[in-house]
C-alpha cells in the first residue's frame, strides 16, 4: 500500500529521494521506493548468496559421518546447520523484496539459479573440512563483512549475524589445517594436497577481474558492493600470506609477491577457463549437487504439506473461537 507521500511524490522525486538516501549512506527498506533495477539485482545477488550457503552444506556434509572424533563430528554438524541458518535468512531477506521462496528453490533445482563456484568440487579428504574452513570461509568473511554495511537494510542486517558464524567456522578449519600440519609427515602432506586443490578455487569465489564484472561498477554506485572484487581478492590474499606461514605450508601460488611499490599483491595466473566451465554447469561435481538438491526437495514435500496443513487446522480453530 502506497504511503500518503508516495502518492503525491513523481517518479523523478521517488529516484531523488533514494538517490539522497544512498549518497547519505541510509539504509533502503522494504517499505521503500527503489528502482526497479535495484530491486532486480539485490534479489539476484541475495538469491545467489541463499543457493550457496544451502548448496554448500553439500560438501562437508559428506564428512559427517566419517569425522575423526565425536568432537570434530559435532563441531561440523553445527557449521554445516549454520549454513542452513544463513541460507533462511538469506531467502528471507530476497522475499522482502517481492520474490516467493518457491521461485528461488524452482530455479535452483531446475539449474537456472547461480550458486558459488566453490562448491562444484568435491571433498575426498578429512583435510578438506580444514582447507574449506580456512579458505573457503575465509573468502566469505573478506567478501561478506564489506556486505553488512549494504545499502539494502535486510541484507546488511542478515549479514551480520552470519560473519560472526563464519569467523568460528574459519577459526575451525584453521585448526583442523593447523593440527595436520603439525602432526605426522603424512598428515602434513594431506593438508598440503588439500591446501593446493582449494587454494586457487578460493581466490576464483570473488568474481571475475574488475575489468570482465559487469555488474560491479553499478553495485558499487548503489552501495550494495562497497569493495569491487579485485579489491577483496587482494585483501583476502594478504590475510592468508601470514596464516600459510603459522600452518608451515607453503602456498600453492609460486609467482606471488608483494609490490612495494603499488602495495598490491601480484598473483599468478587464475584459471578463468576452469571458473567459466563451471559457471557453465561442466564443473567436478555441478550435476551431483544440483541432483541431491532436487530429491532433498522432493522427499522433504510431505514437511511443508503439513505445515501448510497444520496453518490451516490453526486458522479454523481462531474462526471457531471467535
Ligand atoms: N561463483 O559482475 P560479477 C558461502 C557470476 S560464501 C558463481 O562480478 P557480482 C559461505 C555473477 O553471479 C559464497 N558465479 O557479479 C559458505 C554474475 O552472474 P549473473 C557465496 C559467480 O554479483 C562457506 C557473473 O558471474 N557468497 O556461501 C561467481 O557483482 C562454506 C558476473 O560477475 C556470496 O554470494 C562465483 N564465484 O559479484 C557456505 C557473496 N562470481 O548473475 C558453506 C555475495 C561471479 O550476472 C560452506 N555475492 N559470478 O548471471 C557477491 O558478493 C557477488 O555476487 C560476487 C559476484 C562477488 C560473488
Amino acid at each position: 500500500m502506497p504511503t500518503t507521500t508516495e502518492q503525491v511524490l513523481t517518479e523523478e522525486e521517488q529516484q531523488a529521494h533514494f538517490d539522497a538516501l544512498i549518497e547519505a549512506d541510509q539504509r533502503i527498506e522494504p517499505r521503500d521506493w527503489m528502482p526497479e533495477k535495484y530491486r532486480k539485482t539485490l534479489i539476484r545477488q541475495i538469491s545467489q548468496h541463499a543457493h550457496s550457503e544451502i548448496i554448500g552444506m553439500q560438501p562437508e556434509a559428506n564428512w559427517i559421518t566419517r569425522a575423526p572424533s565425536l568432537k570434530r563430528k559435532a563441531i561440523l554438524i553445527a557449521k554445516v546447520q549454520d549454513e542452513a541458518g544463513h541460507g533462511l535468512y538469506l531467502y528471507s531477506a530476497a522475499q522482502t523484496l517481492g520474490i516467493s521462496r518457491e521461485e528461488m528453490t524452482d530455479a535452483l533445482i531446475e539449474g537456472r539459479a547461480r550458486y558459488s563456484s566453490i562448491f562444484n568440487y568435491h571433498t575426498p579428504s578429512w583435510a578438506d573440512m580444514g582447507a574449506i574452513g580456512w579458505l573457503v570461509d575465509g573468502a566469505a568473511i573478506c567478501n561478506q563483512v564489506p556486505l553488512c554495511r549494504a545499502s539494502y537494510g535486510p541484507y546488511g542486517r542478515a549479514m551480520v549475524r552470519i560473519c560472526k558464524e563464519e569467523s568460528f567456522h574459519q577459526r575451525q578449519g584453521f585448526e583442523i589445517l593447523y593440527e595436520l600440519s603439525h602432526g605426522t609427515p603424512e598428515q602434513k602432506q594431506m593438508a598440503q594436497e588439500s591446501v593446493n586443490r582449494w587454494y586457487w578455487p578460493s581466490l576464483m569465489m570473488f568474481g571475475p577481474s574488475d575489468d570482465a564484472s559487469p555488474n560491479s561498477a553499478q553495485s558499487m554506485a548503489w552501495k550494495i558492493k562497497r569493495f569491487s572484487n579485485d579489491e577483496l581478492r587482494q585483501r583476502f590474499v594478504g590475510m592468508c600470506v601470514p596464516q600459510f606461514e603459522a600452518l608451515g605450508l607453503e602456498c600453492p601460488d609460486k609467482d606471488l609477491r608483494y609490490d612495494e611499490e603499488t602495495g598490491k599483491w601480484i598473483l599468478g595466473e587464475i584459471d578463468w577457463d576452469e571458473f567459466n566451465a563451471i559457471l557453465d554447469g561442466r564443473g567436478p561435481a555441478n550435476t551431483d549437487r544440483i541432483r541431491n538438491r532436487r530429491d532433498a526437495h522432493e522427499e522433504g514435500a510431505w514437511v511443508r504439506e503439513a505445515a501448510v496443513e497444520y496453518a490451516r487446522k490453526q486458522r479454523e480453530r481462531q474462526r471457531f473461537a471467535a
